[in-house]
């Protein structure tokens, strides 16, 4: 395949390209395609307004869905399913297509009934309800959402094949909600108060333990998910919103807050999301996600279909650190890697787009990401992990991945490094 070093190589690679799918198979379309006569749904009307007043997506993307993997848990109550990141494009996961990780099933929360709690070491304990809480100033933000858990399966080797699977652990949504700093200002935080405990309304009551340094910072209290109010699976009507930091720590339908001068050590923060390290001991609150990237396509659910000729691999990047300014791509296991072309916006604790157009000549492909963030840190490989954390860990897996594509276009989890 062509290497070359000037900064976008791809794109002119691309456009040349382009002009082959042009002459050849689009061309000959023009002459002989049957599908270009006039359809059945040229000839008759379709469904007027309100045929479906909240919309849904066309039946032909019945497949764009959640999958759980269901030898993974064993009830669907306490469980996960996975974000289907190979159907999406940009940088918004769309509402419905969000993963959902729970601890007891969706809580079925009556909004009108719900209250959160302020109490603890504060000057005045309160009690607010949806409507007090939208009196507040509202602030509208994009982050991503990754479970500390996410790539978990994949620490010994190479195991479930789709990034939906090894990656899609994560969604991108822009909230819209209160800076928690607001309402901690109201209740009267003084300097005793140094860390909080959020807590959930389902019946895992799930609780985590934040520091008041990130509580004043740039958490909020959400209520809208891209616009709409937020989806029961996704904490319906109040979630806390942690930027860049392992999605256990987002209580979704938040009922209490509590001010506290030392972490409480619930179950989230000691037996799980802890890493175990090979001498025994074990990383505790390592909550900031590190950078990690995954293409999406191709890969192993959605294979190279077209044959050889001009091939657009997409992928994601985040860094629960800041933005990512850069992503480097490889064709051939990490011999040689090129700049990527990250599309749409760079924000802060979001998901970048990337692109990366070639001319594949038919080849076998040993295909890999690797982000950059704004910090200067640099996506480790599997092996560069491992011989920091060793084998043990569950949690925080951000290694390079690496899907191998054959010559017949399909993708396979593969490790390499
Ligand atoms: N109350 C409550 N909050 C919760 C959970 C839960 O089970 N109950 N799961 C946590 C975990 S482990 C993750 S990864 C995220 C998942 O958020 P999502 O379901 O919107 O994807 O929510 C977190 N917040
Ligand atoms: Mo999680």
């Amino acid at each position: 395949m062509a290497e070359n070093n000037d900064k976008h190589p791809s794109r002119r690679a691309f456009l040349a390209g382009a002009a082959a799918v042009g002459t050849l198979a689009t061309q000959s379309r023009a002459q002989s395609d049957p599908a270009i006569s006039v359809q059945p749904w040229m000839q008759e009307l379709g469904d007027g307004v309100d045929a479906a007043p909240y919309g849904v997506p066309s039946p032909f993307e019945a497949d764009v869905k959640r999958r759980n993997v269901e030898w993974l848990t064993a009830d669907p109550v306490s469980s996960v399913n996975f974000t289907p990141l190979h159907d999406l494009d940009g940088i918004i996961t769309p509402n419905g297509l969000c993963f959902e990780r729970h601890h007891s099933g969706v809580a079925r929360v009556d909004p009108a009934q719900h209250r959160l709690m302020i109490h603890g070491l504060v000057e005045r304990p309160l009690v607010f309800t949806m409507e007090d809480l939208k009196r507040f100033p509202r602030e509208n933000h994009v982050y991503s959402l990754e479970c500390a858990a996410n790539s978990g399966m994949e620490w010994r080797g190479a195991q479930l094949n789709g990034c939906q699977f090894t990656h899609g652990m994560i969604h991108n949504v822009m909230y819209t909600g209160i800076p928690l700093r607001l309402l901690l200002e109201e209740a009267g935080v003084g300097t005793e108060g140094k860390w909080l405990l959020a807590e959930g309304a389902d019946a895992a009551a799930m609780t985590r333990s934040i520091p008041m340094e990130k509580a004043l910072d740039d958490c909020l209290v959400a209520f809208k998910m891209n616009g709409e109010a937020l989806r029961p699976e996704q904490g319906y009507p109040l979630r806390l919103v942690v930027p860049g930091w392992e999605g256990n720590m987002w209580v979704k339908w938040l009922r209490r807050l509590e001010v506290g001068d030392q972490p409480w050590h619930h179950r989230e923060e000691t037996s799980k999301y802890t890493d175990l390290l090979e001498d025994g001991t074990a990383r505790r609150f390592t909550w900031e996600m590190d950078a990690k990237s995954v293409i999406t396509n191709p890969s192993p659910q959605a294979p190279i279909t077209h044959g050889p000729g001009p091939t657009v691999l997409t992928g994601l990047a985040w860094s629960g650190r800041g933005t990512i300014p850069r992503v480097d791509v490889t064709l051939d296991g990490g011999k040689n890697w090129q700049e990527a072309r990250i599309d749409g916006p760079s924000l802060p604790k979001s998901l970048h787009r990337f692109y990366f157009e070639f001319d594949w000549d038919g080849s076998p492909l040993l295909l890999q990401s690797r982000a950059h963030d704004s910090t200067g840190y640099v996506q480790p490989t599997k092996a560069e992990l491992r011989a920091f954390r060793g084998v043990n860990s569950i949690y925080h897996n951000n290694g390079i991945q690496t899907w191998a594509v054959a010559a017949d276009g399909s993708a396979e989890n593969v490790e390499i490094s």
